[in-house]
C-alpha cells in the first residue's frame, strides 16, 4: 500500500487540508511496508528508531512526490525565485511538523497506536537538525517554511555540517559541551545528489596577463581544489502543495586534485588531504553574535557561497544559455547577515573573469541580485577579515574588492561627500589601521539594492548609527521587515490544545491567515473561555513539570506562575538580571517568611558559547542559586529555580506552550529583534520586557496594558553613557541590590567555596556592567511585582494572555515573507498541479 493522494485546488496557498485522502489502515500498511522494505526488519524486532524511520518514510511518499512537481514545475514555468543564503538553518525536528503540512497527524496517531506505538514517544526518537545558533538560524527555517506555505520558488542555501551545535550537559552546576551528531545512523528526510556536485577553488595566486588588444586579463592558480556535495532537505509548506528544499552542501576531497599525490605513492599524503577538505563542512561555529576571525570560518563562508552561485548559474544556463540579460530578472540573493557576503566578489569574478564581462555590466548585474539583512548592531559580531588572511584563501576575491572599494570611493562617496576624508575613511571596504581589515558590513551595503533591519526600532538605528552616511547617499536603500516566526510550528503542531480549541472558536485556516487569531479579542472577557484557555495552559504546564523532573529532578507545582527565560546566553541579554531578582525574592522570602506572592518557577534555557567565559558563570551561577533554593524548606516551595539542559528547537516546543511570563530583557538597543519573543505571547505568555528590537511592536499589538514594560529607553541609555554611567551608584543606593550583589562573595550557593560567583559581582561593577544591568534592577523588580498582583487576580490575567495570543498575528513570518516579497524579491506565487 502507499498514501495515494487525490486533490481539487487551484490556488497556490493551501486552504484545507483534505487533499491528501489516505485512511488509517493505507498509512498503518505503508509504516509497516516501510519497516520491511525500507527498514529491513520486522514488527517483533523493530526498535523505536526503525519505526520513526518507517513513520518518516511513509510521509516522504508524499514528500518527494511533491518535491518532483514543484521543481518541474518551477522548471517549466521558468520563474523568478529567491536564494536564501544562510550559513545557518536551525529546522529542528520534521516529523510532527510534515505531517501538519500534510494534514495527516490523526491518522498518523491512530496508525501508530494500532500499532501499539506512542506517537508522541516516537516523534522524540529525531535528533533535532541544529544547524544554527539563535533566533538567525531559527528565522532562515521560520523564512522556508513560509515561503513554501506561500507558493513561492525558493531555495534555502547553506552547509550541511556534520556537527550542529553542540549538545550542552550540565555537570555540578556547569556547561560541558558534547559534540552533536544529528545524522550518525543517516537522516530519512535528506537526499544526496551528486549529479549536482561542484568544485570549488582556494588559495594560490593570481596571473596577470595582456591579450592582443593590450586589455588585461586575471587568472586565479588555485592552490587546492574542493569538491562540493550536495543533500537536499524538502521543506514542506502547509498543505504540501509547494515543496521546495533546503541545499546543504557538504565538502570532500577532490579526487581531480589528489590523483598527482597518490600517483607519487603519497597516500598517506592523499589522506591527510582529504581530512583538510572534509573539514570544511565538519562543524558549525558556535558563537552567537561574535565574529571569531578565524581562517576555517571564512573558507566555510567562501565554499557554500561558490556552490551556491555555480548551482545557480548552471540552473539559469539551462534556461538561458550564454544570455545573462534575464539573471537579474530571475535571480535574487538575500545574504542572511554578511556571513554570505563573500558570494559578492564570486559573482563578479564569475562574470569579470570567466564570462568575460565588462565590469560596469557585471557590477550592475550584481547591484541587481544581492540584499542584505543585518541582524546586529553589536560591534563584536561586525564581520571584518584580515587583508592578510583574505589574500592567502581568496586572493582573486581581494583585487576584486579592492576594485570595487576604488570605483564606489571615487564615483560614489567623492560626488556625495566632496574631499571628505573621514568620510571615505569610514565608508570604505577597507580599514586602515594597525591590521588592514576587510569590513563585510560596508561590502554588503554597497553591493546590494536593499538592506533591512529586523524590526522597527532596529532599522532605525541601522539608518541612524551604523550606516548614517549609506543611507544619505541612498536613502531608499535601507528598509525594515519585522521578524516572525511559523505559526504551523510554533503554535499549530507544538500547541494541540490550544490549537484546537482556536479553530473552534476562530475556523480552521488560522494557520495560514493568523490575523483571524483577532477574533479571540471578542472571548477574553468571556469566563468560560477564560477557563479553559487558561485549563490548556495548565494542562501544558503539567506537561512540562513532567519533562522538568524527569530532566533534572526537580519537583515544580504546576499551579505556580512559570516564568521563562529561553535564549542563547548572552550578557546583554542579562540573565543576570533575572537572577539577581531571583536572589533578591529568596531574601525576602527568607526575611519575611509571609511575603506577598504567588508561587513561583523561573524557568531558563540557554546555551553559552565554549569560549565565553562569563557567560559560563552565570550559568554556574543559576544552578548554584536553584541548588540553594530549591532545598530551603524555610521558604515552603514559594520559589522554584530550573535550569533545563541542552536548549534547543525541541525542548522550546515543551516550554513555550507552558510559559505564563516571557522575559525579554535586553538592554534596550541591544536585541536586533528577538524571535522567541513572539513565540510565547503567541502561546499566551505575558511579557516582561524592556523596549528593545520586536518588543515594542509586540507591546503596540498587545496594547500596553497586555505587557509589563520596564528599563531605560535607547534615548535613556544613551544619555546615561554619555553622562558617565557608575554602576556603583546604584549599587550603594539601593540596599536589597547591594545585598544580593555582596551574597556573590559568600560561600552561601557554594558551600566550602567563598568567591566562587564573584565574578559576576566584578563584572556588574569593577568591569563597568557594560550592559546597564543595575541601572535597570528597581525597575525591573516593580514590572515583577506588577506581574504579581496581575497574576493573583485570575480574571485579570487570564484577559491578558487571550490578548497576548490574538494579537500576536503580526509577528506570523507569512507576513515577513510578504513584505520581502513586496519591497526586495517581487516575486509571483506559483501554483504546482496536482
Ligand atoms: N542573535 C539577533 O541578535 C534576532 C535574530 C534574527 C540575531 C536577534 O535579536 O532576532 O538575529 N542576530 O534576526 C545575529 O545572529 C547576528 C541573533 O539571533
Amino acid at each position: 500500500a502507499s498514501a495515494k493522494t487525490s486533490r481539487k485546488k487551484t490556488s497556490a496557498v493551501s486552504d484545507d487540508l483534505k487533499q491528501f485522502e489516505v485512511t488509517t489502515e493505507e498509512f498503518k500498511d505503508c509504516v509497516v511496508k516501510h519497516l520491511h522494505v525500507t527498514l529491513g526488519t520486522d514488527e517483533n524486532k523493530a526498535s523505536k528508531k526503525a519505526w520513526w524511520n518507517a513513520t518518516c518514510a511513509a510521509v516522504n511518499e508524499i514528500v518527494f512526490e511533491r518535491v518532483t512537481k514543484t521543481q518541474k514545475t518551477h522548471y517549466q514555468k521558468d520563474t523568478r525565485a529567491v536564494h536564501y543564503f544562510s550559513l545557518e538553518f536551525l529546522m529542528g525536528r520534521f516529523l510532527k511538523n510534515n505531517l501538519t503540512s500534510v494534514g495527516l497527524t490523526d491518522i498518523a496517531k491512530q496508525a501508530l497506536e494500532q500499532l501499539d506505538l506512542d506517537f508522541n514517544e516516537i516523534c522524540e526518537e529525531e535528533p533535532d537538525m541544529a544547524l544554527g545558533n539563535g533566533g538567525l538560524g531559527r528565522l532562515a527555517a521560520c523564512f522556508v517554511d513560509s515561503l513554501a506555505t506561500l507558493g513561492y520558488p525558493a531555495i534555502g542555501y547553506g552547509i550541511h555540517y556534520e556537527h550542529g551545535l553542540f549538545t550542552q550537559e550540565i555537570q555540578h552546576g556547569r556547561q560541558l559541551e558534547r559534540p552533536d551528531s544529528w545524522r550518525e545512523y543517516g537522516n530519512p528526510w535528506e537526499i544526496c545528489r551528486p549529479e549536482s556536485i561542484q568544485e570549488i577553488p582556494l588559495y594560490g595566486y593570481v596571473e596577470t596577463k595582456y591579450d592582443e588588444g593590450g586589455h588585461i586579463h586575471k587568472e586565479w592558480h588555485p592552490g587546492r581544489i574542493i569538491k562540493g556535495v550536495p543533500w537536499d532537505i524538502p521543506v514542506v509548506g502547509y498543505g504540501a502543495k509547494t515543496v521546495n528544499i533546503l541545499r546543504l552542501w557538504e565538502s570532500r576531497a577532490s579526487d581531480f586534485f589528489n590523483w598527482d599525490v597518490f600517483n607519487a605513492g603519497g597516500y598517506l599524503d592523499a589522506q591527510v588531504e582529504n581530512v583538510q577538505a572534509e573539514t570544511i563542512s565538519k562543524v558549525l561555529y558556535p558563537n552567537d553574535n561574535t565574529e571569531a576571525g578565524k581562517e576555517l570560518r571564512l573558507i566555510q563562508q567562501y565554499f557554500f557561497c561558490a556552490c551556491s552561485i555555480k548551482d545557480i548559474i548552471r540552473r539559469y544556463k539551462r534556461a538561458h544559455g550564454n544570455d545573462w540579460s534575464k539573471f537579474t530578472d530571475q535571480v535574487v540573493i538575500q545574504l542572511n547577515d554578511t556571513h554570505p557576503a563573500v558570494a559578492i566578489p564570486e559573482l563578479m569574478r564569475i562574470l569579470v573573469d570567466r564570462a568575460e564581462m565588462h565590469w560596469d555590466d557585471a557590477w550592475a548585474i550584481c547591484q541587481n541580485v544581492f540584499a542584505y539583512t543585518n541582524h546586529t548592531l553589536l560591534p563584536e559580531a561586525l564581520e571584518k577579515w584580515s587583508v592578510r588572511l583574505f589574500e592567502k584563501v581568496l586572493p582573486r576575491h581581494l583585487e576584486i574588492i579592492y576594485e570595487i572599494n576604488s570605483r564606489f570611493l571615487e564615483d560614489v562617496v567623492e560626488p556625495a561627500f566632496p574631499d571628505n576624508d573621514e568620510v571615505k575613511r569610514k565608508l570604505s571596504i577597507i580599514e586602515e589601521g594597525h591590521e588592514k581589515m576587510v569590513r563585510m558590513g560596508n561590502l554588503s551595503v554597497i553591493a546590494s539594492f536593499k538592506v533591512n533591519g529586523v524590526a522597527e526600532i532596529h532599522s532605525q538605528l541601522v539608518k541612524s548609527d551604523l550606516f548614517p552616511e549609506f543611507n544619505q547617499i541612498w536613502p531608499d536603500k535601507l528598509t525594515n521587515v519585522t521578524n516572525g516566526v511559523t505559526p504551523r510550528r510554533w503554535l499549530k503542531s507544538c500547541n494541540p490544545a490550544l490549537s484546537k480549541l482556536i479553530s473552534e472558536y476562530v475556523d480552521d485556516d488560522w494557520p495560514v491567515h493568523l490575523d483571524k487569531l483577532q477574533k479571540l479579542n471578542d472571548f477574553a472577557d468571556d469566563s468560560k473561555f477564560q477557563k479553559v484557555f487558561m485549563q490548556i495552559k495548565h494542562d501544558n504546564k503539567v506537561e512540562l513539570a513532567k519533562v522538568i523532573k524527569s530532566l533534572t529532578n526537580i519537583e515544580v507545582d504546576p499551579t505556580a506562575l512559570f516564568d521563562i527565560q529561553i535564549k542563547r546566553l548572552h550578557e546583554y541579554k542579562r540573565q543576570q538580571l533575572n537572577l539577581i531578582h531571583i536572589m533578591a525574592l529568596y531574601r525576602r522570602l527568607l526575611q519575611n517568611p509571609d511575603y506577598d506572592m504567588p508561587k513561583r518557577v523561573f524557568i531558563f534555557g540557554a546555551k553559552a558559547a565554549p569560549g565565553y567565559y562569563m557567560a559560563k558563570e552565570i550559568i554556574y551561577a543559576i544552578n548554584k542559586v536553584a541548588d540553594r533554593v530549591n532545598n530551603d524548606a524555610r521558604i515552603k516551595d514559594k520559589l522554584k529555580v530550573v535550569f533545563l539542559p541542552n536548549y534547543r528547537v525541541s525542548l522550546a516546543e515543551k516550554m513555550i506552550p507552558a510559559a505564563d511570563v516571557s522575559e525579554q530583557i535586553s538592554l534596550a538597543g541591544k536585541e536586533a529583534s528577538g524571535t522567541g519573543n513572539m513565540k510565547l505571547a503567541l502561546n499566551g505568555a505575558v511579557t516582561i520586557g524592556t523596549l528593545d528590537g520586536a518588543n515594542i511592536e509586540i507591546a503596540e499589538e498587545a496594547g500596553e496594558d497586555n505587557v509589563v514594560i520596564f528599563g531605560l529607553t535607547v534615548e535613556e541609555v544613551k544619555a546615561k553613557k554619555a553622562a558617565g554611567y557608575n554602576p556603583w551608584d546604584y549599587y550603594y543606593a539601593n540596599e536589597e541590590l547591594k545585598a544580593v550583589l555582596d551574597w556573590f562573595d559568600t560561600d552561601y550557593f557554594t558551600p566550602g567555596k567563598p568567591g566562587e560567583l564573584a565574578e559576576i559581582k566584578r563584572s556588574l561593577l569593577d568591569y563597568g556592567d557594560t550592559y546597564l544591568t543595575l541601572a535597570d534592577y528597581a525597575s525591573y523588580s516593580d514590572a515583577h511585582k506588577k506581574i504579581d498582583r496581575l497574576y493573583q487576580d485570575k480574571p485579570t490575567w487570564a484577559r491578558m494572555a487571550i490578548i497576548n495570543t490574538a494579537t500576536m498575528g503580526k509577528f506570523n513570518s507569512d507576513r515577513s515573507i510578504q513584505d520581502y516579497v513586496n519591497n526586495i524579491w517581487k516575486l509571483t506565487p506559483c501554483f504546482i498541479e496536482e
